[in-house]
């Protein structure tokens, strides 16, 4: 039979740019070119999409992803071209549509969205594959949006019956029109230290840690300089644990993980260093604890109709020894060096089959849509 033709978009304008390059490199690196063919969409840090020729073996250099010299070994052309079904011109006008024909004319059979933040992990790019009928991997619109707006996910979370963390949110409106009552709200509620983040997971900037009243109204004019929208948490004296899930209707949980930062690190004979933090796998609790977070994992991924795969962040008290769930992401690390590659290793599943495992799922998925009635009147 003939290869998998997989898509790789990768770059995008999110502060992430770098980190999605050498996913993408990791991902070119690690699938079995007898089996692949994969074709590279790289979106310069302005936007612009540079699509290249099939490659048969991984791209050599960031200049061959980026498209960024002259002698790069893949060819540029206009990578949403397809997508967009060519651009025409009638009369004056330029007209180009979506083509809902899909991933057969696009030469493709499957897509990998390796994009971070906004216009990639909060269901953008997902939507732009759905319209053009084109099976992806990884979450869908819903999971991704749901997931990269931390108020929409708690209240996922809450109505699920998940234990989290107090907190509470508003909009600069809001938080304008009725700042007094919303300060006391916090303090009776919440109370100090406290985190105040922006909605918007998108990245890891606007968040502060708010000790009195005069630093909670400066973090909160703080985050709304990322978002419209803040939420405000509860400071738990926690360490942090994390799962990997894999799956689409009936997923599956990994060992449990542990990010230990580098104050505290120097007493673990640690396998994996990331940087400033280590992971120790799997973690050092209690079985209890463990099957306990596995459950809640797959619990929170069916929540947010997850698809694909997703990490589910959890807080381990270190005074009640409680789990409280922190966050769900849809797009974690994904190098072979990240937690969520690592959880799957450790648990058996080395990178090249994960892989494998997620390209099946989003055909799998994308198989199962195609015998869903959208309308009544068909043409
Ligand atoms: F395609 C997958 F598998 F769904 C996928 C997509 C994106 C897995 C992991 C990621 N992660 C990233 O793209 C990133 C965290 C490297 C941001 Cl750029």
């Amino acid at each position: 039979s003939r290869k998998i033709r997989i898509g790789l978009i990768y770059g995008g304008k999110s502060g992430e740019h770098d980190v999605s390059l050498q996913t993408a490199l990791a991902v070119m690196k690690a699938v079995d070119f007898t089996k692949y063919e994969i074709t590279p969409f790289y979106i310069s840090k302005k936007g612009e999409w540079r699509s290249g020729t099939p490659l048969l073996g991984p791209a050599q250099s960031k200049e061959a992803l980026t498209f960024s010299t002259d002698d790069a070994s893949v060819p540029a052309s206009n990578a949403l071209a397809p997508i967009f079904g060519g651009i025409q011109t009638k009369g004056d006008v330029a007209v180009s549509s979506i083509t809902s024909a899909g991933a057969e004319d696009l030469g493709l059979d499957v897509v990998f969205p390796l994009l971070h933040g906004t216009f990639g992990e909060d269901g953008t790019i997902q939507g732009l594959l759905e319209m053009a009928n084109i099976p992806y991997v990884g979450a869908g619109v819903l999971a991704s949006a749901v997931g990269m707006d931390k108020v929409m996910m708690k209240k996922v979370f809450a109505q699920e019956g998940l234990p989290q963390c107090i907190f509470r949110h508003f909009t600069r409106t809001e938080w304008e029109k009725n700042r007094a009552y919303h300060l006391m709200e916090l303090e009776t509620a919440i109370g100090y230290p406290c985190f105040v983040k922006p909605a918007n997971l998108g990245s890891s900037v606007g968040i502060s840690k708010a000790r009195n009243q005069e630093e909670l109204i400066a973090a909160v004019a703080f985050a709304f300089q990322y978002d419209r929208k803040v939420i405000i948490e509860e400071n738990i004296d926690a360490r942090e644990i994390e799962v990997a899930v894999l799956g689409n209707d009936e997923p599956i949980a990994s060992v449990v993980g542990e990010i230990v930062s580098s104050n505290e690190f120097y007493d673990y004979k640690a396998k994996y260093l990331d940087g400033k933090s280590a992971m120790i796998i799997p973690a050092e609790i209690p079985q209890e604890v463990s099957d306990e977070v596995r459950a809640l994992a797959l619990r929170a991924f069916l929540a947010v109709d997850g698809s694909g795969l997703s990490r589910v962040d959890f807080f381990l008290g270190k005074l009640d020894q409680k789990v409280y769930i922190n966050e769900i992401n849809t797009m974690p690390g994904f190098t072979p060096f990240s937690m969520y590659p690592l959880l799957w290793q450790e648990t058996g599943k080395p990178y090249k089959e994960l892989l494998d495992d997620l390209i099946r799922l989003a055909l799998e998925r994308h198989a199962a849509k195609q015998n869903i009635q959208y309308s009544f009147d068909a043409e």
